[in-house]
């Protein structure tokens, strides 16, 4: 097991469009360990491997509070959305920060467990947010995306500083 580096916004990595997974294999099963490890280490809910520069359609996420409930996303595709719903968000590569984003309220999805079998997931609330947010990062996209310019630039300027104070 491993813990992996996290990239940190605005590092251009996490614009990379994630390829889909071709075959589920034990090199898969690797990846979803340390990603897994690498998410409870961050005390993160959910993390998608573009974050750890690794850019292949894998997602973990664990919602509950006992961090027991370990869920896998391969190659995942949203196949019905409805409604609307404002969440706060957070990211583990925008640290310490939190804004508003709508997202849709319901959605299903398909995709690949660790074993390359195929299920289908309706989710509501924040596990809706949760897998629409890491979705996103595999097509290099992040939360802070959504906002306004203004908000972005400052965003930016806030983290590009930060990484010059740890060099
Ligand atoms: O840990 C996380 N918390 C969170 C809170 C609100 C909305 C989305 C998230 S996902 C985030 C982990 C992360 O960055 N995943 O990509
Ligand atoms: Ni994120």
């Amino acid at each position: 097991m491993a813990i992996l580096e996290i990239l940190v916004y605005p590092d251009e990595r996490l614009r990379t469009v994630a390829k889909p997974v071709e075959t589920v294999d034990e090199s898969t099963r690797q990846l979803v360990k340390d990603m897994t490890e690498t998410m409870y280490d961050a005390n993160g809910i959910g993390l998608a491997a573009t974050q750890v520069n690794i850019h292949q359609q894998v997602i973990v996420m664990d919602l509950s509070d006992e961090r027991n409930e370990l869920r896998v996303l391969i190659n995942p595709t949203v196949i019905e959305q409805d409604g609307e719903q404002v969440y706060d968000e957070g990211c583990l590569s925008v640290p310490e920060y939190y804004a508003p984003v709508k997202r849709a309220e319901n959605i299903k999805i398909n995709a690949l467990d660790e074993q390359g079998e195929i299920y289908q997931l309706e989710a509501h609330g924040l596990l809706a947010v949760c897998i629409q947010h890491e979705m996103d990062h595999l097509a290099g996209k992040v939360f802070v995306d959504y906002l306004s310019r203004l908000k972005q630039d400052r965003i930016k300027k806030k983290f590009v500083k930060r990484a010059r104070s740890f060099d």
